[in-house]
C-alpha cells in the first residue's frame, strides 16, 4: 500500500478520513501534532494555516509516497496556492471531503486543487463512506521501488521518478 501524507486546513476531515480508511466508526479527535501511522501521515491543519509551520509540510512529505491535499468540500477559501505542488516531490492528489455539506460547491474546489496542480481528485464523504474504495483502490499497490540511477535515468528524460517509462524505452541493461 502507498503511505498517504494529508495536509489541510483544520476542520478539512484528514483525521476522519484515517478513521474511514481503517474501517473505524468517525470520532472526533483533534490532531495535536503529526501522527504516523503505517498507511497514513496526518497532520494537523495549523501547519497549513502558518507560513511559519508550512515549510514542515514539506519535510513531512519526503516521508510519503504520495501528499494529499485535503479541501472540504465547504471551504470558502484556499489555503493553497495555484502550482503549489512544485515544492512537493511526490505525486500529489487531492482529496474533497464533505461533499455532503448543503454549502459544499464541488466545482469551486476542484478548480483550486486542480490549479494547485492535483493529478488526481477524489471525491469522499467520511461519514458514508462514499469515494473510499475508489480511494482505497489508487494506494492498494506499493509503489514500484526505484533506485537512484533508475531515477536519474527518467530524469534525463523529463520525468519524475514516479512516472512510468513510455511504451518501448527500457532501463539501460547495467541498471536494470
Ligand atoms: N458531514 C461530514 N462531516 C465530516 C466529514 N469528514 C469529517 N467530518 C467532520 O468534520 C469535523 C472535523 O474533522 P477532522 O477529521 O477532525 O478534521 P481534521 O482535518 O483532522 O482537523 P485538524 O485535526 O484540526 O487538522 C468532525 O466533526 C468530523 O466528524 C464528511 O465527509 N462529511
Ligand atoms: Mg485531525
Amino acid at each position: 500500500m502507498k503511505k498517504l501524507f494529508l495536509m489541510g486546513r483544520s476542520e478539512a476531515g484528514k483525521t476522519s478520513l484515517t478513521q474511514a480508511l481503517k474501517g473505524e466508526d468517525l470520532h472526533y479527535e483533534k490532531t495535536q501534532y503529526v501522527n504516523t501511522s503505517a498507511d497514513t501521515i496526518d497532520s494537523p491543519g495549523e501547519y497549513a494555516e502558518s507560513k511559519v509551520c508550512g515549510v514542515g509540510l514539506a519535510c513531512f512529505s519526503f516521508e510519503a509516497d504520495v501528499v494529499a491535499i485535503v479541501q472540504a468540500a465547504d471551504e470558502p477559501f484556499s489555503l493553497f496556492g495555484a502550482n503549489c505542488r512544485s515544492f512537493i516531490l511526490r505525486p500529489l492528489i487531492g482529496i474533497i471531503t464533505k461533499v455532503d455539506s448543503p454549502y459544499a460547491n464541488i466545482p469551486m474546489v476542484e478548480l483550486w486543487l486542480k490549479n494547485a496542480g492535483c493529478e488526481r481528485i477524489f471525491m469522499i464523504n467520511n461519514v458514508t463512506r462514499e469515494g473510499i474504495d475508489e480511494l482505497m483502490e489508487y494506494l492498494a499497490d506499493d509503489p514500484p521501488p526505484v533506485t537512484w540511477e533508475q531515477a536519474r535515468f527518467k530524469q534525463s528524460l523529463g520525468l519524475n521518478d514516479w512516472d512510468p517509462l513510455p511504451e518501448g524505452v527500457e532501463y539501460p541493461e547495467e541498471i536494470r
